[in-house]
């Protein structure tokens, strides 16, 4: 009897302790779920916040009406204003050192026939080179325009920017991926998504002020995303920026994103555009 008394206490006391641990794993929050960036409830939350821009034009400067644009960016160690370009299109992709006062071309390098040329961002004193398909990059010295070496990546290259520690590059899709500048190898990515779900075809791209900006291909808007979730901040609507008589000699798409930290200034143009435009986004 007191055998199968002190069983049924244990037994008891087996059952309490069980529930008690079951009680508290349902009523303790989970902190990987709160503290997840990419979790809906975050995305959501900051999905709401989303700001739409229009814009207005502060100055217009003439832009090679033949130059395919991949890739726009300043020198910011460099107080002339010039601008660097990568162009695109088979057999006439090049890498382009451009006067933004005057469009005048400064320097240029040709890439060589089989190459599709795409991004570029400046890095410390190089200039990086995306090509469309070939799966292969290009590391230049920033003055000479001498090529350093090669490097490669899985998957097709579009856009490049960098944070400062990280290569951030697109290639077309809804993701973009943190790249190793030493290495060139992939230390993470983000998926790109507004309140809609995923936000594709991302292009060309410019690091503003801890924020992403990237082209959306085929249209007239940048999506102003977080590099934390990927979220879209904020949409910039640049429907009309190149008025109807300017689309002459097959100006394409919006494309084209430099930006100039110290005093703030924002330049956009397109493919084969006449003009390369400074803006302010203004709130809508
Ligand atoms: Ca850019």
């Amino acid at each position: 009897m007191v055998r199968l008394l002190k069983r049924a206490f244990i037994l008891f006391m087996i059952i309490i302790l069980v529930s008690s641990f079951l009680l508290t794993i349902l009523i303790t929050p989970n902190p990987d779920i709160h503290d997840d960036p990419n979790s809906n409830d975050k995305k959501n939350s900051e999905n709401s916040t989303t700001t739409n821009y229009t814009y207005n034009i502060i100055n217009t400067y003439h832009h090679d009406p033949q130059a395919f644009t991949q890739g726009l960016v300043f020198d910011v160690e460099d107080e002339d204003g010039v601008l660097y370009e990568g162009t695109g299109l088979y057999g006439r992709s090049s890498l382009r050192k451009v006067d933004r006062e005057t469009g005048k071309l400064l320097k240029i390098h040709n890439l060589s026939d089989q190459y599709f040329g795409e991004g570029i961002t400046i890095f410390e004193d190089k200039i990086i080179q995306l090509t469309w398909k070939a799966k292969t990059g290009f590391v230049y010295d920033k003055d000479s325009f001498e090529l350093l070496h090669q490097f490669n990546y899985s998957t097709e290259g579009w856009g490049i920017t960098h944070n400062g520690e990280r290569l951030i590059m697109s290639d077309g899709t809804a993701k973009l991926y943190f790249i190793d500048p030493e290495t060139f190898l992939v230390t993470g990515s983000i998926e790109v998504a507004d309140q809609d779900g995923p936000v594709t075809k991302l292009n060309e791209l410019e690091y503003i002020r801890g924020e992403i900006y990237a082209n959306v291909w085929q249209t007239d808007r940048i999506a102003r995303i977080s590099p934390r979730t990927g979220n879209v901040t904020g949409w910039v609507e640049l429907d009309g920026l190149l008025s109807a008589e300017d689309r002459t000699g097959g100006a394409g798409v919006l494309n084209g994103i430099a930006y100039v930290a110290e005093n703030d200034r924002l330049f956009v143009t397109g493919k084969k555009w006449p003009k390369l435009f400074e803006i302010e986004l203004v709130p809508i």
